[in-house]
């Protein structure tokens, strides 16, 4: 009986993988970076946006077209199921649509369409897997419009997470429930499903983000786990006042106690030099932002990541320190947005990963996969506390992302579709 399910599984997920069609796949990323698509090759689609909208929209339509059930929950989340022999949980793949203000094409996009190109490979190989095949796009991974990240799979895991993200702003003080009340009213006619529902196991393709797979010189990663992140606000209060005829001796400058703050906060950082800890202060707010007024107000973000845990809880306590003791005329806060510790994938899924890279990897003549772990987080990291999770990763060229410049090499996109093909058709029949 088992040695039956194993060759069933094979047949089916050498099938899955080989039926993986790469114009086609060349072709729906390209459909899909044109909303919000940029002069500069670049894809602007914040999450909930008219144009993450409309992307949807299209992401739905193709879904039926290939003969998926499309539902959606609470958080938005949208869902293409392919319907197995049997009604088991079924095995998920996908990622996420939405991008940085400035993005690529590829980051989350790539996996969602790679597990559509799936199920358009496991219809035309004629092949129905035992259990069904769910391609999802969760909300706001990316949680540079409305902090923090990842919240549609956060949410899915836990749905007592979303009251609180309902409340987020963003820069025009629009509130992430206002944007999903808006998406679910113009999703009214795909049929609501509940968050947490059971899943035999969720695998996400996406790009690497930094240059580990390329200077290996290696086109499939099979990934171990992700980094440790914390993400903070710093915000602070002095008094606007005129740069003209206001002695430096007396002023509250928000933005010359935070430049200060900063400069402590990199040499705190450099304390753990040669330990991984990566630190970045990414958006500053300035308040009257006036070239003749002196900052009333300035808040910037920390986005903290280290493998070592212990790197990044000293990290903290030394930010702490730094932002409660700084000596001026104002005042300065600390908030915490967002805190997620490491993820390490089991090793079952991992062997099931290294078994469809291997293969895809064989047949186009490259170099086998290596493990890794990234970087940047995903949602995978929350599907990791639901049910057993696992990520295959392709090169990023120049190892950029998160900039309009995002590449990937045609034939290396087409290698990890094959890969998510074997492992979910795997995945999927045993
Ligand atoms: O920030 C991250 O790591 C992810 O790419 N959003
Ligand atoms: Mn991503
Ligand atoms: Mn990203």
């Amino acid at each position: 009986m088992e040695q039956a399910r194993g060759e069933r599984a094979r047949t089916v997920a050498e099938s899955a993988q080989d039926h993986v069609d790469g114009e086609r796949l060349r072709r729906a990323i390209a459909q899909l970076a044109a909303f919000g698509g940029r002069e500069d090759g670049g894809v602007s689609r914040q999450t909930l946006t008219d144009i993450d909208l409309q992307a949807r929209r299209h992401l739905v339509e193709r879904a039926r077209a290939l003969g998926c059930e499309v539902r959606i929950d609470e958080a938005a989340n949208l869902y293409f199921r392919r319907p197995g022999e049997q009604d088991l949980p079924p095995v998920l793949t996908g990622s996420h649509v939405d991008t940085q203000p400035v993005g690529g094409k590829l980051d989350g996009a790539y996996g969602v369409l790679a597990g559509l190109e799936l199920v358009e490979a496991l219809n035309d190989a004629k092949v129905r897997t035992a259990r069904p095949v769910e391609v999802v796009c969760w909300t706001n991974e990316e949680g540079s419009r409305f902090g923090p990240g990842c919240m549609g799979s956060s949410a899915f895991v836990d749905p007592a997470r979303l009251p609180a993200y309902r409340a987020a702003v963003d820069g025009d003080q629009v509130t992430f429930g206002e944007a999903l009340d808006r998406a679910l009213q113009q999703m009214a006619d795909v049929p609501r499903r509940a968050m947490k529902q059971p899943l035999a196991g969720f695998v996400e393709l996406h790009i690497e983000q930094g240059p580990v797979l390329e200077r290996a010189g290696v086109a499939l990663g099979v990934v171990t786990g992700i980094q440790s992140v914390r993400w903070y606000a710093v915000k602070a209060r002095g008094v606007a006042a005129h740069a003209g005829t206001t002695p430096m001796e007396v002023r509250a400058d928000a933005m010359a106690a935070c430049i200060e703050v900063a400069h402590r906060l990199q040499a705190e950082a450099a304390k753990a030099a040669g330990s991984g800890l990566r630190l970045t202060l990414g958006r500053w707010v300035v308040s009257p932002n006036s070239i003749n007024t002196i900052p009333g107000e300035v808040e910037f973000t920390v986005d903290a990541r280290c493998v070592d845990e212990q790197v990044l809880a000293r990290f903290d306590a030394g930010l702490r320190t730094i932002v409660a003791g700084h000596a001026w005329r104002g005042r300065m806060e600390l908030q915490p947005l967002f805190a997620r510790a490491p993820t390490r994938f089991p090793q079952a899924m991992l062997d099931v990963m290294a078994q469809a890279c291997q293969r895809a990897s064989r047949i186009a003549g490259k170099p086998s996969p290596i493990e890794l772990t990234s970087g940047a987080f995903h949602d995978a990291m929350y599907l990791a506390d639901h049910c057993p999770t696992a990520m295959i990763f392709v090169p990023s060229k120049d190892g950029l992302s998160h900039n309009a410049a995002e590449e990937t090499a045609h034939e290396d996109l087409v290698l990890g579709a094959r890969a998510l093909a074997h492992a979910v058709g795997w995945l999927a029949s045993a």
